[in-house]
């Protein structure tokens, strides 16, 4: 049965800009599972209501769903135990965890600042006094106001990346050889960035660029075919 997974949506439908979903589309690729996505705004919550939250991704499997991207990928290995592995051992989804944990609070808030403003324009009518009452409340402060200082936020972020940098000067992915949910995690945030802000958030020739060119072509170009906001 084809697994079918709601994927948080543009107002262009074909716009799917969300980066914990992109981690489960690019873990569902690596597994080579197919997989029928759903087009699913802020505001549908009802169609998700049988999960018991609020968010995507949630996958559903037959009679079965899965919330939260990270629970999807250790599901996914569970479940299909004879598809490449997502995590190879233990230890090595231990250290995808240290991956996704400095993501979330170092790099995430960093690309926030960058596609605030922008992302907003291209919400769903429906969505935006959802997402800027939500967003202005986590905040403290407007969306205009919070993505006010977005220059200097880039130049730090661009700081930030020195880890990741340093790591792919010396291997090709952050799974060694072949990514691994680590790379998935680490990507989303950069398809974030490349679906909605008005710039490269990375340099050219930085070596972070060629791991992402990579990603972006993988999987018969899964990811690099979605339409990037530049160029
Ligand atoms: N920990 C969850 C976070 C899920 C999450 O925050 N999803 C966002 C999209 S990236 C969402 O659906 N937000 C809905 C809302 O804010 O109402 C995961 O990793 O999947």
């Amino acid at each position: 049965m084809t697994l079918k997974m709601y994927d948080l949506a543009a107002a262009d439908p074909a716009i799917r800009f969300s980066p914990n979903c992109w981690r489960v589309r690019m873990a569902l690729a690596h597994k080579g599972l197919d997989v029928e996505t759903i087009a699913w705004r802020f505001t549908d919550k009802e169609v998700i209501s049988f999960s018991q939250q609020g968010k995507t991704p949630v996958l559903v499997d037959g009679d079965r769903w899965i919330a939260d991207s990270w629970s999807i990928a250790e599901y996914l290995d569970e479940a299909r135990p004879d598809t490449p592995k997502l995590f190879e051992c233990a230890q090595s989804k231990a250290h995808a965890w240290f991956v996704k944990n400095w993501i979330e609070t170092a790099v995430n808030p960093g690309v926030a600042k960058q596609i605030i403003v922008p992302l907003f324009a291209m919400l769903d009518e429906k969505d935006k006094s959802y997402f800027r009452e939500t967003r202005e409340k986590a905040f403290g402060m407007t969306l205009e106001a919070f993505g006010a200082d977005a220059a200097d936020a880039l130049a730090t972020l661009r700081k930030t990346l020195q880890p990741l940098r340093v790591t792919l000067s010396t291997q090709p992915f952050l799974g060694g050889q072949a990514p691994s949910f680590a790379d998935y995690v680490a990507f989303g945030a950069f398809q974030w960035a490349r679906t909605s802000a008005p710039h490269d958030i990375l340099e050219e020739g930085d070596v972070v660029a060629a791991w992402r060119a990579t990603l972006l072509e993988m999987y018969d170009g899964l990811a690099g075919n979605m339409p990037a906001r530049v160029a």
